[in-house]
């Protein structure tokens, strides 16, 4: 009962992989390619579980495409800027390129202790000038095209964190990485249009029939599409207009006054020489207070002030007051907007509050509403009343009608707005890539010219040297302008960190090339990836940044997709006691303990087997026993039976006895499964559970000995079946079995379908009682199937003449009962 030395086989198997390149990118002509990728971890000291799961999941996946035949790209990198570095850095007193670099070297050991199949010559740091260089080149050439530009605005501070953070990076009005409150601040920053692109990245999500469902809506909601009318209000006694947009022109009839945003650049004039105006001033200021006390998102007391001013309805010539409101953001539509109170939640609550009046323009099927016992705005569909030309119209058709008069009559048209805000691309950190532009007094913003780059993080080449902010860093800053030759400044901020994991699947199809970011032919050749795999919480940020950028490249020529991933699988968390393995809950299971204990093909076949990729996979520790214990069988298994090796391969199945025709037929309805599961997202699970049966057959006694080369077959079998999920066990029982050529070189299995059906059986088929008939069909057939054969039957169609019976009653792989 002797246990496999899972520590000398693994040790052996990798040392030889490393030694014959096996890992290394095959590019052989006439073969289809396959690129799978795993989102590339962060350096943050040691792999988790997490990473344990995921790449595992990829490996079986690059492993079995390898032996179908398919030219494999399956690359691993380090995601290696960021905050954790530099304040890990400051704890020890080291420069967070030493932290960076040591924790990769310790994490590149342990996937390699895990056995997985990347080629690691393609390995790459996005925290190493020969990745970021690259990246300041897209840069310029974005910046070249208008794709990037710089405002002031107010962005989302995170003061703990000492940076601004993305709006994507807020997360219930706090920050996604330390959870800490994200506070409003007026600065200067770096801005990506990824605007220009929302009509298409919302577009193309209909080509994303290989992705989750929830991904692709949490997407779609985010990128936040509305249409509907921009409509133009003059503004009573002066030749100004104000443009409001509504998604309900067909309410227009029911505006009974405006609403602005505080920030709104006509607020001024409005009230300027009017007796609201100190009023105004002080809500202006107090509204801007509050925002900035007030985490973001947080739901705040709607309030708002009458400026003194009026507009005019165009629709109905009507005068309606104009208020500055608390709850109109100027960021969204035009910031303006038409208050509708019997219509819109946030307009009744507020024309309650400051006693407005509220008119019904739409009834809703069967209701009659009265705007005094109101006690809610009615949001739904119905019929226009009080609206002039448009009354007795269904609201779907007004709001058409609306539009298209308002568009006739030139004070309106139709508008498209989207949630998705350009993407806030500085950071105020040290530990990130150098955005490649200069300031100049004379001549403005000047762009680095290439010939230039790398702008070299200062101090990242010397162990002691300086981590402090760019800003803070004159011998870094001070330059001379490219352009006039004068003393001029370098800019300090440096890219958000998402910026780099928006192109690295584009540079590892090539990123040794020292010529250009991306190598454009090999770029055509593999992408797009054709599985991606990572975490849901990635669902928004990282997936649709990924998404613009590739959609940016290919316009500036680099890439010729419109989409980066064609698949995608979101694998669930690892769960302990169920709550997710972290930290800070104390419930962390270590890999490497798991592997040092019982090695790393169990460690695999224990995370593959628990649970189907996309569920959360529950941790238990008799559950790495359990596959520990199978492994042995099947070590025990193979080894005991290595003479049935020196069979010929082939098996002669009209002279097999009972039990070898089973076996051989469970072995290839054991291929169809696995092969099935697979195929079928990526079901290991079942795939395992396959293979166990199969394995529990062939090691159960049969009366007559079974045929060897069946046995041959099967135990091929199971070996190759195995292979993706635990390849040094697989490849060490193939070699002891006598195969000279490696697993990793052999082709996954076809099944014969004839010998995975199985054997046919005899059903009798009785007439009110009476057998009347025998049928031989197969013995998988469902009782629907087998009903239908019996009726057809020729003896009994006869009985029946044409007459449907009473009643048909099967038993299961038995007979059949008519009753007439
Ligand atoms: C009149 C109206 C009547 C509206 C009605 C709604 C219901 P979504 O669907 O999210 O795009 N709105 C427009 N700009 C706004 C801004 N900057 N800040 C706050 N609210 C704004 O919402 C569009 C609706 O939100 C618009 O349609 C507008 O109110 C409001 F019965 O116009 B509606
Ligand atoms: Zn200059």
């Amino acid at each position: 009962n002797d246990k496999y030395d899972f520590k000398a086989i693994e040790q052996r198997w990798q040392q030889r992989w490393e030694q014959e390149t096996t890992n290394k990118v095959s590019h052989q002509p006439g073969r289809p390619k396959y690129y799978v990728l795993e989102m590339f971890p962060y350096p943050s000291g040691r792999i988790h579980m997490g990473h344990v799961r995921n790449y595992s999941i990829g490996d079986v996946i690059a492993r079995y495409k390898r032996m179908q035949g398919f030219n494999v790209l399956h690359p691993m990198g380090w995601d290696a800027f960021g905050l954790p570095a530099e304040n890990a850095a400051m704890k020890r007193g080291i420069h967070p390129a030493s932290w960076t670099y040591e924790n990769i070297d310790y994490m590149r050991g342990q996937l390699k202790a895990m056995g997985l199949s990347y080629d690691w010559d393609r390995e790459l740091a996005t925290c190493g000038p020969e990745y970021y260089r690259w990246e300041q080149q897209l840069f310029l050439k974005m910046l070249e095209r208008g794709l990037i530009y710089r405002k002031e605005t107010t962005v989302n501070w995170c003061d703990d964190c000492q940076t601004v953070l993305a709006r994507e990076q807020v997360i219930d009005g706090t920050c996604w990485r330390c959870d800490q409150p994200v506070l409003p601040k007026t600065m200067h920053g770096w801005f990506f249009k990824i605007t220009d692109y929302a009509e298409e990245l919302l577009a193309d999500l209909d080509k994303l029939g290989g992705w989750p469902e929830k991904v692709v809506t949490m997407q779609r909601n985010w990128i936040g599409k509305s249409t509907g009318l921009a409509c133009d209000f003059k503004v009573e006694g002066t030749d100004q207009t104000i443009t409001i947009f509504t998604t309900r022109p067909d309410t227009i009839f029911g505006v009974t006054f405006m609403s602005l945003a505080v920030e709104h650049p006509l607020l001024k004039t409005l009230t300027a020489g009017k007796s609201q105006e100190a009023q105004v001033r002080t809500f202006i200021e107090e509204t801007m207070v509050a925002k900035q006390r007030a985490s973001l998102d947080q739901e705040v007391e709607k309030r708002g002030v009458f400026t003194g001013s009026y507009c005019t309805n165009p629709f109905t010539g009507e005068r309606v007051p104009i208020y500055a409101a608390n709850f109109v953001l100027m960021e969204y539509g035009t910031g303006a907007v038409m208050a509708v109170p019997a219509h819109d939640q946030r307009d009744f609550e507020f024309a309650r509050k400051y006693d407005l009046p509220i008119r019904v323009v739409v009834q809703p099927e069967g209701d009659s509403l009265d705007p005094v016992t109101m006690t809610a705005a009615s949001e739904g569909p119905g019929m226009l009343v009080a609206s002039g030309a448009f009354t007795g119209m269904d609201s779907l058709s007004a709001q058409q009608a609306i539009i298209d008069h308002a568009h006739q009559a030139g004070f309106g048209r139709p508008h498209v707005t989207y949630r998705l805000r350009d993407w806030g691309i500085s950071r105020q950190r040290y530990w990130g890539a150098p955005i490649p532009v200069i300031h100049c007094d004379s001549c403005g913003i000047v762009p680095v010219p290439e010939s230039d780059l790398p702008i070299l993080l200062p101090g990242a080449g010397e162990p002691k040297g300086s981590h402090s902010p760019l800003h803070q860093q004159e011998a870094f800053i001070a330059t001379a302008c490219p352009r006039c030759g004068k003393p001029a400044r370098r800019e300090t901020d440096t890219l958000d960190t998402f910026v780099e994991s928006s192109w690295y699947f584009a540079r590892y199809t090539n990123p040794g090339l020292d010529t250009a970011p991306i190598d454009r032919e090999a770029a055509a050749y593999w992408l797009p990836v054709d599985q991606y795999i990572g975490g849901v919480e990635h669902a928004i940020l990282h997936l649709l940044y990924a998404r613009f950028f590739t959609k940016m490249l290919r316009d500036l020529g680099y890439l010729s997709v419109d989409e980066p991933f064609t698949n995608l699988l979101t694998q669930g968390m690892v769960i302990k006691d169920g709550a997710k393995m972290s930290k800070s809950k104390g419930n962390v299971v270590d890999p490497n303990e798991l592997i040092q204990q019982y090695g790393a093909d169990t460690v695999r076949l224990f995370s593959l087997f628990a649970a189907p990729p996309e569920r959360d996979l529950e941790w238990n520790a008799q559950g790495v026993e359990g596959a520990s214990r199978f492994l042995n069988r099947v070590y025990r298994l193979v080894v005991q039976n290595l003479s049935c090796f020196q069979q010929p391969a082939a098996v002669d199945l009209t002279a097999l006895n009972e039990p070898s025709r089973a076996l051989y037929r469970k072995t290839h309805q054991t291929i169809r499964r696995v092969t099935e599961s697979i195929e079928s997202n990526f079901h290991f699970n079942t795939a395992i559970s396959g293979v166990m049966e199969l394995v529990n057959l062939a090691t159960t006694q049969t009366d007559e000995p079974i045929d060897p080369a069946v046995q041959r077959e099967t135990l091929e079998t199971i070996l190759t079946l195995l292979f993706p999920m635990v390849p040094h066990f697989c490849e060490e029982l193939w070699a002891i079995s006598g195969h000279t050529r490696q697993l990793h070189h052999t082709s996954w299995p076809a099944f014969n379908i004839e010998a995975a059906k199985e054997d046919e059986i005899t059903i009798v088929v009785q007439v009110n009682g009476k057998v009347r008939a025998k049928l031989q069909v197969p013995a998988d057939i469902d009782d629907q199937t087998l009903r239908q054969q019996a009726l057809s039957e020729e003896k009994i169609a006869k009985l029946l003449d044409d007459k449907s019976p009473k009643k048909v009653i099967v038993v299961q792989k038995k007979l059949v009962n008519i009753v007439l």
